[in-house]
């Protein structure tokens, strides 16, 4: 501790948020480096690109007869239990999940967090083809500005980029009247993509299913957001423990291969498992949350600051700029600092790089 109280994590943690503020903000040396396609592109494997011009993309023909049959199968799985898997839906353009996999090991292991996938076209190809699919739950369905992903370790390898591990602790993302209307009905919903197979072994989500959750719109009891809580421990080597407030007996397990689509209501109760050293490969995955257009559900101000910027339409996640990939990507990194807190990227052998030799004028 020094003089303000401050213990030298804390400092730490203060001067990586400052950071990140300045790059969500368009500001400082890192931001001006960031942003470069030329940065980013050196950890691109299996021919992910960023590109200079809109994206295209078609999307799963949502009209075919079998995929309406899903549809509707998930809407009312949806509508039971709060949450959906749709294991097949066809992308077009089909999404290049090993380029995706492999870039975001490449990022992890020099110490990035993998969401600065999201600074190649590759994801938000992907995320611009769900328009449609979302357009059967939400109304004229606009992207949250706040996206994350995950790489996740193997015990005793999470200071190889502990910080893209899985969130362990069951919470809930949104209060109920946060993301769904009197009725229950939700105008907002959680969008869960696996980039690998994700397994019962190698980390797959988990959630305690709405018909077996007796908070769910319990909104005025400490319950309703204080659904666990980690135990101290007694010695330092105890295992991690906690205490839940919620029937461990009804919970349910999300495998799914990639490339799938699994979604809940915001204020369901899920977390994240860990990735076993019995797994061929970790877990890895993208996630995002999907609104009702704010023409329909207008936002206040508060609630736009929350995100860093408006809810996007699928025109503009085509045509994002990659100072707007970085800013999303930093407003993130801030929104979720309290699951992992640092992460070596920031070294300054990592960012003070020498740009002479990139070609200036290709630069966005
Ligand atoms: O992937 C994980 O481990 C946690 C995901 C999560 O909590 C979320 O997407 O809201
Ligand atoms: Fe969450």
């Amino acid at each position: 501790m020094d003089d303000d109280g401050m213990t030298l994590l804390d400092v730490i943690e203060e001067s990586y948020k400052v950071e990140l503020r300045k790059i969500f903000r368009g500001t400082g040396e890192k931001y001006d480096i960031m942003r470069r396609k030329q940065f980013w592109m050196k950890f691109s494997r299996g021919d992910l690109a960023i590109s200079e011009a809109p994206l295209q993309v078609e999307s799963p023909n949502i009209d075919e007869t079998e995929t309406q049959r899903q549809l509707e199968e998930a809407a009312e799985c949806l509508q039971k239990r709060g949450f959906f898997v749709m294991p097949d839906l066809k992308w077009a353009p089909e999404v290049n999940f090993k380029g995706m996999q492999e870039t975001m090991l490449a990022l992890k292991n020099d110490g990035w967090p993998a969401a600065f996938i999201f600074m190649f076209d590759e994801p938000w190809k992907w995320i611009g083809q769900l328009y449609p699919v979302m357009g059967h739950f939400l109304e004229r369905p606009e992207l949250e500005a706040s996206v994350h992903g995950w790489c996740l370790s193997k015990p005793g390898d999470e200071s190889k980029g502990g910080v893209s591990d899985n969130f362990a602790k069951p919470h809930r993302d949104y209060e109920f009247s946060q993301c769904n209307t009197e009725d229950g009905d939700p105008f907002i919903l959680v969008i869960w993509m696996p980039v690998s197979d994700s397994t019962l072994d190698n980390g797959c989500m988990y959630v305690l299913p709405k018909d077996a959750d007796a908070d769910f719109d319990n909104e005025g009891h400490r319950r309703h957001l204080g659904v666990s809580r980690n135990l101290p421990k007694e010695n330092p080597d105890d295992p991690n423990m906690s205490e839940l407030r919620f029937p461990l007996e009804c919970v349910r397990p999300l495998p799914a291969p990639e490339g799938s689509v699994i979604c809940w209501q915001g204020n369901m109760i899920h977390w994240g498992s860990k990735c076993s050293k019995a797994a061929a490969q970790p877990r890895m995955s993208i996630a995002m949350s999907f609104r009702v257009t704010k023409e329909v559900m207008p936002m206040t101000d508060s609630e736009i600051n929350i995100c860093g910027r408006a809810p996007l339409t699928q025109h503009e996640v085509l045509n994002l700029t990659q100072s707007e990939r970085v800013s999303m990507v930093a407003k993130s990194l801030i929104m979720y600092a309290h699951w992992f807190p640092t992460f070596r990227g920031f070294d300054p052998s990592k960012v003070d790089v020498d740009t002479e030799s990139w070609d200036l004028d290709n630069f966005k």
